[in-house]
């Protein structure tokens, strides 16, 4: 079939490599790998001081765009003067002509506003859960004018969006990709190989913020006597230390952000790894990264890791903020099989998984395109 042009939007948050964009720069480098691999061509468009992903980047100067996830939920939509996201939508406006379709990955009410006025047809993989009102009221509107156009990464996460307008639910035709990695970047520990310098110990990885639930870590280290090391950006340090001062015997162990190929080497020595989401996570690429290490791993039953990990067979998912089930899980990890860990990331994780559900909504999208007499504003 004809390869398509595509163009992705990263998020205005940060540059590329700067890891201020979590989740989206991970699924970035896996689309550009993945949709590569299967004959597109691929560009993308990213904050100037991006780091070089595989593709051609259009660097974009401006001011960096405040994360939505600080923003209180009734907040307005901001544009700082001198916007980093305007000028990126002005440059893919500028570009429009050479793309078959535009995916956006930026979490922002933007993009999703200009859907409508740009020729090529624009799809939106959304990154988080439901966060602010204005960003509903586009998505939502978004749907009603061009319904195939929204992706997102698990089940949990579409339904965040569903609202009810006098007394009907409202839901948001959401298409599921999951998310995926490049798996060939990881190497499978079949055990978690700890010796007399590296003792038996579990891990944790994500942003160092509350709504990573740490203070249960915290609880199960000091329950179980397991010591936990623990990877991610420093966002919060009084968060930090707050965890650290009210759990005296956990065995916390910070262990800085580390970049992918560090990380998974890190991870692979894990006897498992905990996630302990206090908000509706959209994906958890943390447990993709865990497994393709062989490494299984435990979770909350809320958002996208509980999607994710198959209970008993890649690790366990345990009822929300119980934290006596996971000291129970602890227990349990040796029943997993670690090579399962790794296979099922294989089977539905890896990138070239990802690329196959993501081409066949791009196809979709640019044959409903293609078919339509005039644009639907
Ligand atoms: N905030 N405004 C805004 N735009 C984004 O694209 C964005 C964000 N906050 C967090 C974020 N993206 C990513 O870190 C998550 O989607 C993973």
């Amino acid at each position: 079939m004809q390869p398509l042009r595509v163009l992705i939007a990263s998020t205005p948050v940060g540059p590329l490599g700067s890891g201020v964009g979590g989740g989206v720069e991970l699924t970035l480098h896996s689309l550009v790998y993945g949709l590569s691999g299967l004959g597109h061509s691929v560009e993308v468009v990213a904050p100037a001081g991006s780091l070089h992903v595989g593709a051609r980047v259009h660097q974009i100067e401006g001011a960096l765009q405040a994360s939505s996830q600080l923003a209180d939920r009734r907040a307005p939509v901001e544009l700082p003067a001198d916007s980093a996201l305007v000028a990126m939508w002005d440059r893919i406006a500028e570009l429009q002509g050479d793309f078959d379709v535009v995916v956006n990955l930026a979490y922002d009410w933007l993009p999703l506003y200009l859907t409508r006025w740009l020729d090529v047809p624009v799809v939106h993989f959304i990154s988080m859960g439901s966060l602010n009102d204005a960003m509903d009221a586009a998505i939502h509107d978004l749907a009603r004018r061009h319904p195939d156009r929204l992706g997102a990464h698990t089940r949990a996460q579409a339904v965040t969006f569903d609202r009810t307008v006098d007394g009907v639910v409202e839901t948001v035709p959401f298409r599921l990709l999951g998310s995926g990695v490049i798996t060939d970047r990881y190497d499978v520990h079949v055990t978690a190989d700890h010796g007399p310098d590296s003792p038996a110990h579990l891990g944790a990885v994500g942003r160092i913020s509350p709504e990573k639930g740490l203070e249960d870590v915290a609880e199960l280290s000091a329950r179980s006597g397991w010591p936990v090391k623990v990877w991610g950006m420093m966002q919060d340090p009084a968060y930090w230390q707050r965890v650290c001062d009210r759990h005296p015997d956990a065995q916390l162990e910070y262990c800085g952000f580390l970049p992918t190929d560090d990380l998974q080497a890190a991870l692979g020595r894990c006897t498992a790894v905990v996630m302990t989401p206090k908000w509706v996570e959209a994906f958890g690429n943390v447990a993709i990264e865990a497994m393709a290490t062989g490494v299984p791993v435990i979770t909350y039953d809320r958002g996208g890791p509980s999607e994710i990990v198959r209970d008993g067979e890649t690790g366990f998912v345990v009822p929300p903020d119980d934290v006596g089930a996971l000291v129970d899980a602890v227990g349990r990890i040796d029943r997993i099989d670690r090579i399962m860990c790794r296979q099922r990331v294989e089977e539905e994780y890896s990138t070239e998984a990802l690329a196959l559900r993501v081409d066949e909504w791009l196809r979709d999208v640019v044959a409903a395109a293609d078919r339509e007499p005039a644009r639907r504003r």
